[in-house]
């Protein structure tokens, strides 16, 4: 196929390759995506229980949720297209941009990794309480006391990630703002209707990036970018991995 050698040559001439990626890529690993069927949680939407006004409700079911993801994910490995992008990572001028809070990159190995939503490892205090702002890690699955408290003040502790309608941390929208700045922007599995991550191709393509994406279907970015590349990450991915030129 033509368009994966003119993405090969692209990706390995570029001084500056920024990658953002979404649930797709971890859809091979047998992580639920958030769109597809079996992205419903019993009869709820994700934007429903992934809000702090949803926690603040009923933090008992909120938690479950979130336990529920946590099974799945701990029973899951990074998949070939987390390889690739770890491979990619390794290189100089490489930034990759997240929006799954899985670890799964992390586990691949990439590094200096972006996560714009935070990660569904660690916790912090619900009450916002001085010692609780800052997160702490915390793998147990499954966790010991349900609803999980705040260590520091005894209150409610809650998932570190990022809620609807909650702002990031200023620190990751700047540097994602930066990392715009590319030769190559390529966005990966991710149906792009979430913002600011899903501004961010705009904002490549504004400073004249190339622009490409792989997925498995058309997304709300397909017809704005350079390159529309329509298939798995796991098995596109490889194809586009050429070996450094030294
Ligand atoms: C904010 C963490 C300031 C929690 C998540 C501008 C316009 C409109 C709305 C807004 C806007 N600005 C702000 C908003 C509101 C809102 C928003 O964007 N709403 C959307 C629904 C319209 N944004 C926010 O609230 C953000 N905060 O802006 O603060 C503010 C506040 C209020 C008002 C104004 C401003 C915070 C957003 C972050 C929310 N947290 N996650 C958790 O995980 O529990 S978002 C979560 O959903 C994920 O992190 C991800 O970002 C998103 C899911 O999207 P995808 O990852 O793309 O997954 P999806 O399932 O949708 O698609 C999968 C894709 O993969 C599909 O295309 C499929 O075809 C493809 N695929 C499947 N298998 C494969 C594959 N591709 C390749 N290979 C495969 N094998």
């Amino acid at each position: 196929m033509k368009e994966l050698q003119t993405l090969t040559d692209r990706i390995s001439k570029a001084r500056r390759l920024t990658i953002l990626t979404g649930a797709g890529l971890s859809a091979a690993s047998g992580v639920p995506t958030f769109r597809a069927q079996d992205g419903l949680w019993r009869q709820y939407r994700p934007e429903d229980l992934a809000t702090p006004e949803a926690f603040a409700r009923d933090p008992s079911v909120v938690w479950e949720w979130y336990a529920w993801r946590r099974g799945k994910i701990a029973a899951c490995k990074p998949n070939t297209a987390h390889h690739v992008v770890a491979a990619w990572s390794q290189m100089p001028g490489c930034r990759v941009i997240t929006q799954n809070v899985d670890d799964l990159h992390v586990r691949a190995g990439t590094r200096d990794l972006l996560r714009m939503h935070g990660s569904i490892w660690e916790l912090s205090c619900f009450e916002r309480c001085p010692a609780g702002v800052q997160s702490w890690r915390d793998e147990r699955v499954p966790l010991p006391d349900m609803p999980p408290r705040c260590p520091h003040c005894g209150g409610l502790a809650r998932p570190a990630v990022v809620w609807f309608g909650e702002s990031l941390r200023a620190g990751d929208v700047e540097a994602a703002a930066q990392a715009a700045a590319c030769d190559v922007f390529l966005t990966i599995g991710t149906s792009a209707v979430v913002y600011p991550a899903a501004g961010l191709v705009h904002e490549a393509r504004r400073q004249g990036a190339f622009t490409a994406e792989v997925n498995l279907e058309e997304t709300a970015a397909s017809s704005m970018v350079d390159l529309a590349i329509q298939g798995g990450a796991e098995q596109i991915l490889p194809l586009l991995y050429s070996f450094p030129i030294a």
